[in-house]
C-alpha cells in the first residue's frame, strides 16, 4: 500500500527529568545511532533531524508536595510544546525523541492546540506498560512520567495542565491505551472514574492484537489526527531491556509490528513520541534498534507484499 506521508521533523529531548532512574536522557542519541532518521527517509519520506531542544539539568532531588522536579519538568515541556507546535504549523509531522514520558505533556498539548486551530479531531494511542494517570496525591514515586495522561486531562499542577492554554488539553474519550499491565492502586480508581479506554495485556491475550487495534482505531476518519505516544516499556523486557521501569508480560515482537502496521494502514498518523529508551540499561542498543524497526512499520514497511 503506497501512502503519502507529510514531511517529518525529528527532534531530541535529552532529559530524564520526570523519572527517578537516570539514563533516558541518552535516548535521542541512541535512536539516532540506530538509524532512525535514515530509516524514515528510506520509506520515501522527507525526514529531517532538527536537533535537540534545551532545558535545565537534572538536579536529582526528592519530590516536593508529590512532584519531583516540577519546575524543570515544566521548562522542558514548554520547550517541547514550542518545538512541536512550530513543526505542526509548518505542515510537518513532529517526532519527539525522549527523554522520559513526562515530555508527552508538551507534545500532546501542542497537537491538541493545533487540532483545535484546524477543526480536526484528535485520537491519542498511548502505548505503554503503565497508564500514566497518577496525581500528586496518588503517586507512589513523585515521578511526573507517571502523570502525563492525568495532566493532559486537566488533573495536575497548574503549570502543566495549562501548558497549551486550554484546560483540559484533551479528554479521556480521546485516548486509547494499549499494553497496560502496571497501574498503581489509587491510579486504578481514577482510571475507572474517568472511563479511560484501556486495552490491557489480558485483553490483548484474550481477543488478540488485531481486534484490539480495530477497536482502538474505531472512529478514526479523514478528519482525525492520530498521535502515537510510544513508551518502549510497552514491549516485553525480553526484547526491549533498555528502559527504566520494565514490567514482565509485555507486547511481543509480532504484536508490536501489527500495532504499527495497522496505524500505517489507517493513513492518519500525525505525530509521534518515542520515549523511555534508556541506553544505560540496554544491550548493544537493542531497544533503540527495535524502536527503529517498529517506526519503519509505522511508515508503511510491511513484511509481505503490501508495500
Ligand atoms: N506508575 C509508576 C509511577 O507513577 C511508574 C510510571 N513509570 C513509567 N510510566 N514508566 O510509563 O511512578
Ligand atoms: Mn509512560
Ligand atoms: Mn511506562
Ligand atoms: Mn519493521
Amino acid at each position: 500500500m503506497i501512502r503519502a506521508y507529510p514531511p517529518v521533523s525529528v527532534f531530541g529531548v535529552p532529559t530524564d527529568i520526570g523519572a527517578s532512574r537516570r539514563g533516558a536522557s541518552m535516548g535521542p542519541e541512541a535512536l539516532r545511532v540506530a538509524g532512525l532518521v535514515e530509516a524514515i527517509a528510506a520509506r520515501g519520506v522527507d525526514a529531517r533531524d532538527i536537533g535537540d531542544v534545551a532545558g535545565p539539568r537534572n538536579p536529582v532531588s526528592p519530590p516536593v508536595d508529590g512532584y519531583r522536579h516540577l519546575a524543570e519538568v515544566t521548562a522542558w515541556n514548554r520547550a517541547v510544546f514550542d518545538a512541536s507546535l512550530g513543526e505542526l504549523r509548518a505542515g510537518r509531522m513532529p517526532i519527539m525523541l525522549g527523554g522520559d514520558h513526562c515530555l508527552a505533556i508538551g507534545s500532546i498539548a501542542a497537537v491538541a492546540a493545533h487540532c483545535r486551530d484546524n477543526g480536526r479531531k484528535l485520537r491519542v494511542l498511548w502505548l505503554d506498560a503503565h497508564a500514566d494517570f497518577n496525581t500528586s496525591a496518588l503517586t507512589p514515586s513523585g515521578n511526573i512520567h507517571g502523570m502525563p495522561v492525568a495532566c493532559l486531562c486537566g488533573m495536575g499542577p497548574q503549570a502543566l495542565t495549562t501548558l497549551g492554554g486550554v484546560v483540559p488539553a484533551i479528554t479521556p474519550a480521546q485516548v486509547r491505551q494499549i499494553g497496560i499491565r502496571s497501574v498503581d492502586p489509587g491510579e486504578k480508581q481514577l482510571v475507572k472514574e474517568h472511563g479511560l479506554d484501556i486495552y490491557d495485556m489480558r485483553y490483548i491475550d484474550e481477543v488478540g492484537m488485531r481486534r484490539t487495534m480495530e477497536e482502538a482505531l474505531e472512529g478514526v476518519d479523514a478528519d482525525t489526527h492520530l498521535h502515537v505516544s510510544f513508551d518502549v516499556d510497552m514491549l516485553d523486557p525480553s526484547i526491549a531491556p533498555g528502559t527504566g521501569t520494565r514490567v514482565p508480560g509485555g507486547v511481543n515482537y509480532r504484536e508490536a509490528q501489527l500495532i504499527m502496521e495497522m496505524v500505517a494502514d489507517s493513513g492518519r498518523l500525525g505525530s509521534l513520541d518515542l520515549v523511555e529508551v534508556n541506553p544505560a540499561l540496554d544491550r548493544r542498543n537493542a531497544t533503540a534498534k527495535l524502536a527503529v524497526d517498529l517506526v519503519e512499520s509505522l511508515f508503511g514497511k510491511s513484511t509481505l507484499m503490501r508495500d
